[in-house]
């Protein structure tokens, strides 16, 4: 599954088509379904009404490193949908965990420059019609640091993606500008490190419109962000993210990796 480094190195992500078969699309969403089928949403602190409620839900997402949870979009009103699956499909999830090993994608990360690559968090987003809000732009260094910086993402489209149910879009080249900010844990607390107050161009963010089954591979640095799906379709997309061995864990990321 081959890529171009050079084109990487200057855009900062790649697309590879059929990276998964339609029989895997077909089982990572009914695999998501069900998970998402058995899952209480008063257990992640809903409705958000109460200062308890808030608590439940920081609690809900702090835990959540080593662990599958479910979490709810965070529509004005309160609702029940589901923003996504997170943070650790790759870890222990049957039918997730066996499609998300290292060595199925050593390829596509080697081509962008991991040598020992570890899968340390994971993601289904649901992004459903009408309900499925919008990703602010952010770089993914910014919730999961190492020295040297080696965070990679593995985005897989379940879906076709378009600007209309909410695709992702990139600014290219845009991961050499430094990292803009840290999001730091203590305890149970956290709070985002500016680095870099400068506010995000308006301009250059291009659209990933991609098929059911592609492949973004995202440089942990390069800033991304999806709009709401405005769309009568659905947005599922599977997002990993990995960092190298060799590189040092930073000790006050929020997540701690299964
Ligand atoms: O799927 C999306 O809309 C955003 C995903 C994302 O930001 C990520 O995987 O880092």
């Amino acid at each position: 599954m081959p890529f171009d480094p050079n084109d990487y190195a200057a855009r900062g992500y790649a697309i590879v088509p059929d990276a998964l078969s339609p029989a895997e699309v077909k089982a990572l969403r009914a695999r998501a379904d069900a998970i998402i089928d058995a899952f209480d949403p008063e257990a992640a602190g809903a409705p958000f009404t109460t200062d308890e409620s808030r608590r439940a839900i920081d609690r809900w997402f702090l835990e959540s490193g080593d662990r599958i949870r479910c979490f709810l979009e965070d529509v004005a009103g309160g609702t029940r949908a589901v923003n996504k699956i997170g943070h650790a499909l790759h870890a222990h999830d049957p039918v997730f965990a066996p499609l998300s090993t290292a060595q199925r994608w050593a390829e596509p990360l080697r081509a962008a420059g991991l040598t020992a690559p570890r899968a340390v968090q994971s993601m289904y987003i649901a992004k459903d019609p009408g309900v499925g809000g919008a990703v602010a732009p952010h770089q993914d260094t910014t919730f999961l640091h190492t020295t040297p910086s080696t965070v990679t993402g593995l985005w897989f489209a379940l879906a076709d993606a378009d600007r209309e149910n909410g695709c992702l879009w990139a600014l290219p080249g845009g991961h050499r500008a430094g990292l803009k900010r840290r999001f730091v844990r203590a305890g149970d607390t956290t709070r985002f490190v500016e680095l870099d107050e400068a506010p995000w161009p308006d301009d250059g963010w291009i659209p990933l419109e991609v098929p059911a089954g592609a492949l973004v591979v995202l440089h942990g640095l390069l800033p991304h962000k999806s709009d709401a799906n405005h769309s009568a379709r659905p947005r599922p997309a599977y997002a990993v993210h990995f960092v190298d061995e060799t590189a040092k864990w930073s000790p006050d990321n929020w997540l701690v990796p299964a």
